[in-house]
Protein backbone atom coordinates (compact mmCIF):
# COMPACT_ATOMS: atom_id res chain seq x y z
CA UNK A 1 0.00 0.00 0.00
CA UNK A 2 1.53 3.09 -0.63
CA UNK A 3 2.53 5.73 1.67
CA UNK A 4 0.47 8.95 1.65
CA UNK A 5 1.61 11.18 4.75
CA UNK A 6 -1.35 12.95 6.40
CA UNK A 7 -0.61 16.46 6.83
CA UNK A 8 -0.75 18.53 10.18
CA UNK A 9 -3.97 20.44 8.49
CA UNK A 10 -5.34 17.43 7.68
CA UNK A 11 -5.04 16.12 11.65
CA UNK A 12 -6.28 19.42 12.70
CA UNK A 13 -9.25 19.62 10.25
CA UNK A 14 -10.41 16.36 11.25
CA UNK A 15 -9.78 16.49 14.92
CA UNK A 16 -11.79 19.83 14.80
CA UNK A 17 -14.64 19.31 12.44
CA UNK A 18 -15.50 15.44 12.82
CA UNK A 19 -14.87 15.18 8.99
CA UNK A 20 -11.99 15.74 6.57
CA UNK A 21 -12.22 15.72 2.58
CA UNK A 22 -9.90 13.95 0.81
CA UNK A 23 -9.48 15.43 -2.83
CA UNK A 24 -8.52 13.24 -6.06
CA UNK A 25 -8.83 10.09 -3.55
CA UNK A 26 -9.39 8.16 -6.31
CA UNK A 27 -7.73 8.24 -10.30
CA UNK A 28 -10.41 9.00 -13.20
CA UNK A 29 -9.72 5.10 -14.49
CA UNK A 30 -10.49 4.25 -10.47
CA UNK A 31 -13.36 5.73 -10.64
CA UNK A 32 -14.57 4.26 -14.03
CA UNK A 33 -13.98 0.73 -12.93
CA UNK A 34 -15.63 1.33 -9.58
CA UNK A 35 -18.53 2.68 -11.34
CA UNK A 36 -18.64 -0.12 -13.94
CA UNK A 37 -18.16 -2.79 -10.55
CA UNK A 38 -21.30 -0.86 -8.93
CA UNK A 39 -23.38 -0.84 -11.81
CA UNK A 40 -23.21 -4.20 -12.41
CA UNK A 41 -24.20 -4.86 -8.43
CA UNK A 42 -27.03 -2.48 -8.29
CA UNK A 43 -28.87 -3.80 -11.42
CA UNK A 44 -31.72 -4.96 -10.14
CA UNK A 45 -32.23 -1.91 -8.54
CA UNK A 46 -31.23 0.65 -11.91
CA UNK A 47 -33.77 -1.95 -14.03
CA UNK A 48 -36.92 -0.69 -11.98
CA UNK A 49 -38.73 1.84 -13.05
CA UNK A 50 -38.61 5.09 -10.58
CA UNK A 51 -41.83 5.47 -8.48
CA UNK A 52 -43.27 8.47 -8.29
CA UNK A 53 -44.28 9.19 -4.08
CA UNK A 54 -42.17 6.40 -3.29
CA UNK A 55 -38.77 7.25 -2.18
CA UNK A 56 -37.99 4.11 -0.93
CA UNK A 57 -37.44 2.59 -4.07
CA UNK A 58 -35.58 5.27 -5.52
CA UNK A 59 -32.75 4.93 -3.03
CA UNK A 60 -30.34 1.73 -2.91
CA UNK A 61 -27.86 0.98 0.11
CA UNK A 62 -26.55 -2.19 -0.78
CA UNK A 63 -24.09 -3.61 1.94
CA UNK A 64 -23.37 -7.16 1.16
CA UNK A 65 -21.57 -8.94 -1.20
CA UNK A 66 -19.97 -5.46 -2.58
CA UNK A 67 -16.13 -7.57 -1.85
CA UNK A 68 -16.78 -9.96 -4.65
CA UNK A 69 -16.07 -7.13 -7.33
CA UNK A 70 -12.27 -7.57 -7.89
CA UNK A 71 -12.25 -3.37 -7.83
CA UNK A 72 -14.62 -3.22 -5.20
CA UNK A 73 -11.93 -5.77 -3.40
CA UNK A 74 -8.93 -3.38 -3.80
CA UNK A 75 -10.47 -1.05 -2.63
CA UNK A 76 -9.82 -1.85 0.52
CA UNK A 77 -6.21 -0.90 0.45
CA UNK A 78 -6.93 2.03 -1.28
CA UNK A 79 -4.49 4.97 -1.46
CA UNK A 80 -4.13 7.78 -0.31
CA UNK A 81 -6.96 7.37 1.78
CA UNK A 82 -6.40 4.27 3.72
CA UNK A 83 -2.93 5.27 4.44
CA UNK A 84 -4.23 8.78 6.33
CA UNK A 85 -7.21 6.24 8.04
CA UNK A 86 -4.27 4.12 9.33
CA UNK A 87 -2.45 7.45 10.98
CA UNK A 88 -5.51 8.87 12.23
CA UNK A 89 -6.65 5.82 13.89
CA UNK A 90 -3.53 3.72 14.28
CA UNK A 91 -2.46 0.47 12.88
CA UNK A 92 -4.79 -1.63 14.96
CA UNK A 93 -7.96 -1.46 12.45
CA UNK A 94 -9.67 -3.93 10.24
CA UNK A 95 -12.74 -2.97 7.98
CA UNK A 96 -15.57 -2.97 9.90
CA UNK A 97 -18.58 -1.67 6.80
CA UNK A 98 -19.08 -1.48 3.29
CA UNK A 99 -22.17 0.50 1.77
CA UNK A 100 -22.81 1.01 -2.30
CA UNK A 101 -25.58 3.97 -2.55
CA UNK A 102 -27.29 4.88 -4.87
CA UNK A 103 -29.87 7.52 -5.00
CA UNK A 104 -32.35 8.58 -7.96
CA UNK A 105 -33.46 12.20 -8.23
CA UNK A 106 -36.75 12.86 -5.90
CA UNK A 107 -39.11 14.81 -6.49
CA UNK A 108 -38.74 18.09 -4.61
CA UNK A 109 -42.42 17.73 -2.95
CA UNK A 110 -41.54 14.20 -1.34
CA UNK A 111 -40.60 13.89 1.89
CA UNK A 112 -37.22 13.28 2.52
CA UNK A 113 -36.29 9.64 2.74
CA UNK A 114 -33.96 7.91 5.94
CA UNK A 115 -32.97 11.35 6.90
CA UNK A 116 -32.01 10.64 10.34
CA UNK A 117 -29.46 12.47 12.17
CA UNK A 118 -27.48 10.13 14.00
CA UNK A 119 -24.01 9.18 15.12
CA UNK A 120 -22.97 5.36 14.05
CA UNK A 121 -21.89 2.53 15.79
CA UNK A 122 -24.67 3.28 18.19
CA UNK A 123 -22.45 3.97 21.06
CA UNK A 124 -24.38 6.64 22.36
CA UNK A 125 -27.27 4.36 23.25
CA UNK A 126 -25.14 2.34 25.92
CA UNK A 127 -22.87 4.68 26.83
CA UNK A 128 -24.77 8.03 26.58
CA UNK A 129 -23.46 11.24 24.50
CA UNK A 130 -20.80 12.56 26.55
CA UNK A 131 -16.87 11.34 26.56
CA UNK A 132 -17.31 9.00 23.32
CA UNK A 133 -14.07 7.60 22.33
CA UNK A 134 -13.62 8.01 18.59
CA UNK A 135 -13.57 4.16 17.57
CA UNK A 136 -13.91 4.12 13.51
CA UNK A 137 -13.62 5.93 10.75
CA UNK A 138 -15.88 5.88 7.40
CA UNK A 139 -14.70 6.88 3.80
CA UNK A 140 -17.22 8.21 1.34
CA UNK A 141 -15.79 7.73 -2.31
CA UNK A 142 -17.20 10.17 -4.50
CA UNK A 143 -18.30 8.48 -7.49
CA UNK A 144 -20.11 11.42 -9.07
CA UNK A 145 -19.99 15.01 -9.12
CA UNK A 146 -21.80 16.67 -5.89
CA UNK A 147 -21.47 20.44 -6.98
CA UNK A 148 -24.55 21.80 -6.27
CA UNK A 149 -26.51 21.19 -2.72
CA UNK A 150 -29.49 18.66 -2.21
CA UNK A 151 -27.46 16.52 -4.76
CA UNK A 152 -27.54 13.73 -2.33
CA UNK A 153 -24.23 13.86 -0.23
CA UNK A 154 -24.36 12.85 3.26
CA UNK A 155 -24.80 15.89 5.75
CA UNK A 156 -22.54 16.21 8.35
CA UNK A 157 -22.75 18.77 11.31
CA UNK A 158 -19.71 20.10 12.16
CA UNK A 159 -17.72 19.45 15.48
CA UNK A 160 -20.79 17.50 16.39
CA UNK A 161 -18.33 14.92 17.22
CA UNK A 162 -17.60 16.70 20.49
CA UNK A 163 -20.86 17.20 21.97
CA UNK A 164 -22.02 15.82 24.52
CA UNK A 165 -25.98 16.18 24.20
CA UNK A 166 -28.40 15.72 21.36
CA UNK A 167 -28.98 17.58 18.46
CA UNK A 168 -32.33 20.21 19.09
CA UNK A 169 -34.54 20.09 16.37
CA UNK A 170 -37.24 22.11 15.81
CA UNK A 171 -40.50 20.15 15.60
CA UNK A 172 -41.91 19.70 12.13
CA UNK A 173 -38.44 20.50 10.61
CA UNK A 174 -35.43 17.75 9.97
CA UNK A 175 -32.01 19.76 10.38
CA UNK A 176 -30.56 20.59 13.59
CA UNK A 177 -30.92 24.63 15.47
CA UNK A 178 -27.93 24.16 17.15
CA UNK A 179 -25.55 22.91 14.56
CA UNK A 180 -23.94 24.20 11.39
CA UNK A 181 -25.37 21.74 8.63
CA UNK A 182 -22.64 21.39 5.65
CA UNK A 183 -23.75 19.43 2.25
CA UNK A 184 -20.02 20.00 0.86
CA UNK A 185 -19.00 20.22 -2.42
CA UNK A 186 -17.36 17.54 -3.77
CA UNK A 187 -16.22 16.34 -7.22
CA UNK A 188 -15.90 12.89 -8.21
CA UNK A 189 -13.12 10.87 -7.05
CA UNK A 190 -12.71 12.70 -4.11
CA UNK A 191 -13.51 11.16 -0.29
CA UNK A 192 -15.16 12.16 2.81
CA UNK A 193 -13.99 10.98 5.97
CA UNK A 194 -16.05 10.93 8.77
CA UNK A 195 -16.04 9.98 11.94
CA UNK A 196 -18.12 7.47 14.19
CA UNK A 197 -19.37 10.71 16.91
CA UNK A 198 -20.08 13.21 13.96
CA UNK A 199 -23.76 13.46 13.50
CA UNK A 200 -24.79 13.23 10.26
CA UNK A 201 -27.84 12.48 8.22
CA UNK A 202 -28.97 10.72 4.50
CA UNK A 203 -29.99 13.71 2.46
CA UNK A 204 -32.41 13.93 -0.38
CA UNK A 205 -31.19 13.66 -3.99
CA UNK A 206 -32.71 17.17 -6.29
CA UNK A 207 -30.56 17.09 -8.68
CA UNK A 208 -31.43 15.27 -11.98
CA UNK A 209 -28.83 12.93 -11.88
CA UNK A 210 -28.50 9.60 -9.84
CA UNK A 211 -25.81 9.86 -6.99
CA UNK A 212 -23.48 7.36 -6.64
CA UNK A 213 -20.48 6.38 -3.81
CA UNK A 214 -18.92 3.78 -2.40
CA UNK A 215 -18.58 3.61 2.08
CA UNK A 216 -15.75 1.84 3.34
CA UNK A 217 -16.02 1.84 7.54
CA UNK A 218 -12.42 1.36 9.30
CA UNK A 219 -12.49 0.65 12.89
CA UNK A 220 -10.48 -0.94 15.97
CA UNK A 221 -10.37 -4.51 15.77
CA UNK A 222 -12.10 -5.93 18.66
CA UNK A 223 -15.14 -3.74 17.22
CA UNK A 224 -16.59 -6.87 15.22
CA UNK A 225 -17.28 -6.17 12.02
CA UNK A 226 -21.25 -5.38 10.38
CA UNK A 227 -22.42 -9.07 10.48
CA UNK A 228 -22.67 -8.65 6.46
CA UNK A 229 -19.32 -8.53 5.51
CA UNK A 230 -18.90 -11.09 3.64
CA UNK A 231 -14.50 -11.94 4.11
CA UNK A 232 -13.23 -14.09 0.83
CA UNK A 233 -12.43 -17.58 1.82
CA UNK A 234 -8.99 -18.54 3.73
CA UNK A 235 -7.53 -19.40 0.77
CA UNK A 236 -7.92 -16.28 -1.17
CA UNK A 237 -6.96 -14.60 2.82
CA UNK A 238 -3.53 -16.65 2.78
CA UNK A 239 -2.57 -15.73 -0.51
CA UNK A 240 -3.60 -12.10 0.01
CA UNK A 241 -1.75 -9.34 0.58
CA UNK A 242 -0.20 -8.66 4.21
CA UNK A 243 -2.03 -5.62 4.70
CA UNK A 244 -5.44 -6.94 2.82
CA UNK A 245 -4.94 -9.98 5.27
CA UNK A 246 -5.21 -7.48 8.30
CA UNK A 247 -7.92 -5.64 7.24
CA UNK A 248 -10.03 -8.35 6.05
CA UNK A 249 -10.09 -10.09 9.45
CA UNK A 250 -7.46 -12.31 8.89
CA UNK A 251 -5.93 -12.99 12.18
CA UNK A 252 -7.27 -15.21 14.59
CA UNK A 253 -8.08 -12.93 17.25
CA UNK A 254 -7.56 -9.49 19.35
CA UNK A 255 -4.65 -10.64 20.96
CA UNK A 256 -2.45 -11.58 17.75
CA UNK A 257 -0.23 -8.40 16.94
CA UNK A 258 -2.00 -6.00 13.89
CA UNK A 259 1.82 -7.11 12.18
CA UNK A 260 1.38 -6.33 8.79
CA UNK A 261 0.05 -2.76 9.61
CA UNK A 262 2.10 -2.27 12.46
CA UNK A 263 5.16 -3.29 10.24
CA UNK A 264 3.71 -0.87 7.58
CA UNK A 265 3.90 2.32 10.14
CA UNK A 266 6.84 1.65 11.63
CA UNK A 267 8.63 1.51 7.90
CA UNK A 268 7.02 5.08 7.35
CA UNK A 269 7.60 6.35 10.53
CA UNK A 270 3.91 7.12 11.60
CA UNK A 271 3.53 4.37 14.46
CA UNK A 272 1.54 5.63 17.57
CA UNK A 273 3.65 6.41 20.55
CA UNK A 274 3.73 3.02 22.69
CA UNK A 275 1.23 3.04 25.58
CA UNK A 276 2.30 0.63 28.27
CA UNK A 277 0.50 -1.01 31.27
CA UNK A 278 2.79 -0.22 33.91
CA UNK A 279 5.93 2.76 34.19
CA UNK A 280 8.37 3.22 36.40
CA UNK A 281 8.56 5.10 39.42
CA UNK A 282 11.63 5.70 41.88
O1 LIG B 1 -27.16 7.50 2.80
C1 LIG B 1 -26.47 8.37 3.31
O2 LIG B 1 -26.10 9.36 2.69
C2 LIG B 1 -26.13 8.27 4.78
C3 LIG B 1 -25.11 7.26 5.09
C4 LIG B 1 -24.96 7.10 6.58
O3 LIG B 1 -25.67 7.66 7.37
C5 LIG B 1 -23.91 6.25 7.11
O4 LIG B 1 -23.13 5.65 6.33
O5 LIG B 1 -23.79 6.14 8.34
Amino acid sequence: MEFARLTSEQQQSFDEDGFLVVPNALSAETVDNLVEASDRLSEAFSKKPALIGRPEYNHLDLRPGLLREAALLALVTSSPAVPLVVQLLGPNIHLHSTALIYKRPEHPDEPDFRRGWHRDIRIPKDLGHGGLPRVGIKVCYCLTDFHQPNSGMTLMARGTHLRTTPLSIRKGQVDPVDAEVCDIKLNRGDALFFENRIFHTAAPNRSNRVSKVLIYGYAYRWMRPEVYLEIPDKRFLDNASPITRQLLGGYRDVDTQPWALQDWAKRYGVEPEPVPWTIDIE
